[in-house]
């Protein structure tokens, strides 16, 4: 068997979405998501100029082989744009290798572990009660578990709260948008918030908060330690991440979990983190780390160092990789919980999938391969449009961590 073509695919409904299409001589295709938002050219170009020249003619089968041809192979190793268009190639080939073998991805990579994908969704508001309104609204809808952030007094904009009525949508279409920040604010307010929804909400609920790399280690440490009465299920890259070390301080201070890794692409940015067990959830997931296969050797490396999985799921992820999240996180031993944002309606037309959501869980569905399509019609109706993601700066105007 060999691989005939390889397509890049950007288009842009209702946001950017970069996807590779491989084709077989036996008429196979497989699908892989290479989006990194605010960057979707720059991995188009990568697989174009540089990957789809050297994938042709090769066995689609090879998935161990051809990841390293394009990891080693490079010589310039690492980086997202290179390793978000490496995760494109081997989730596609993954997808061909389950629809040849005419079998549900997760069964290639383990077979079920469970039944189940627990997901936690965005509750959010610009002040404490419309926030504990979307806490209500997200429990009815049966999640089991929710991220809460809330407008903070005296902040004109803070990370992942948008106005009443609107969805949280991380990058926005036009030059970036500038929002401003105070450490000092933040942490004396959100303790109130959390204590606020446990005294509203009880006990059962897990609660999780995005601190999105803005705190340093030891004012991490104060949150970690002012949030504990409300046992938190994690709280999320408490500090920027380029440090592992950073994340010992924190440890020596707070029983809260801890997640990290959304933006990193390499065991290299978590092998300190895991080994001296500093997290206890690992959020690199499949389209940013580089694909299933590297993916796999992290996972079974955590397992053994008590840290479990809670893969980033907002909607800049394409369904396509939530289709491959769902498929690893049925396989695996250590799986911890899913990030679900759940895509715009179009979004979800434009690109056809086997998985679904019922009652706070999620399910890969059992479709061969990762269960996903893409509508050829469609995309060309919603071309790419340039979108960044926000900056921040504080008060005094310096610039600070998004
Ligand atoms: O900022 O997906 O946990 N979720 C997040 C997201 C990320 C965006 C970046 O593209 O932190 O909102
Ligand atoms: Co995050």
């Amino acid at each position: 068997m060999k691989i005939t073509e390889a397509k890049v695919i950007v288009c842009s409904p209702t946001r950017n979405f970069v996807t590779l299409l491989i084709r077989t001589d036996e008429g196979i295709y497989g699908l892989g998501d290479a989006t990194l938002n605010g960057r979707e050219l720059a991995v188009a170009t990568y697989l174009e100029e540089y990957c789809i020249p050297c994938l042709i003619g090769r066995n689609p089968f090879d998935t161990e082989d051809i990841w390293q041809y394009f990891y080693i192979g490079a010589y310039w190793k690492r980086g997202p744009v290179t390793m978000s268009a490496l995760a494109a190639i081997d989730m596609a080939l993954w997808d061909i290798k389950g629809k040849v073998l005419n079998t549900p991805v997760y069964n290639l990579l383990g077979g079920k572990s469970r039944d189940r994908i627990m997901v936690y969704c965005h509750a959010n508001g610009t002040d404490l009660s419309q926030t504990l309104e979307e806490v209500h609204q997200h429990l009815e809808m049966g999640y089991k578990a929710i991220r809460v952030q809330t407008g903070i007094p005296g902040i004109a904009s803070t990370y992942g709260v948008v106005a009443k009525g609107e969805k949280y949508e991380p990058a926005t279409r036009g030059v970036p948008h500038e929002s401003s920040w105070s450490t000092e604010k933040y942490l004396n307010f959100i303790p109130r918030l959390f204590s606020a929804v446990r005294d509203k909400f009880g006990d059962d609920i897990h609660l999780l908060h995005d601190c999105h790399h803005r705190l340093t280690p030891i004012e991490a440490a104060r949150f970690g330690k002012e949030v504990e009465p409300f046992h938190l299920f994690w709280m999320e890259d408490p500090v920027s991440e380029e440090l592992q070390e950073s994340f010992r301080i924190i440890r020596n201070h707070t029983t809260t979990p801890i997640a990290v890794g959304e933006i990193f692409n390499s065991v290299f940015d978590c092998n300190r983190l895991i080994t001296e067990q500093l997290i206890d959830y690992l959020r690199m997931t499949i389209v940013h780390g580089g694909g299933i296969t590297p993916l796999q050797k992290v996972a079974h490396l955590a397992e053994v160092y008590n840290v479990r999985t809670g893969f980033h799921g907002a909607t800049d992820l394409s369904p396509v990789t939530m289709a491959a999240a769902l498929h690893f996180n049925t396989a695996i031993h250590n799986f911890g919980i899913q990030e679900h944002m759940p895509h715009e309606p179009l979004v979800d037309e434009v690109f056809p999938h086997a998985y679904y959501f019922r009652d706070g869980f999620m399910y890969a569905g059992d479709k061969p391969g990762l269960g996903i399509d893409i509508d050829m019609a469609l995309v060309d109706k919603y071309p790419y449009q340039r979108a960044y993601l926000p900056l921040n700066r504080r008060e005094d105007g310096t610039m600070w961590n998004w």
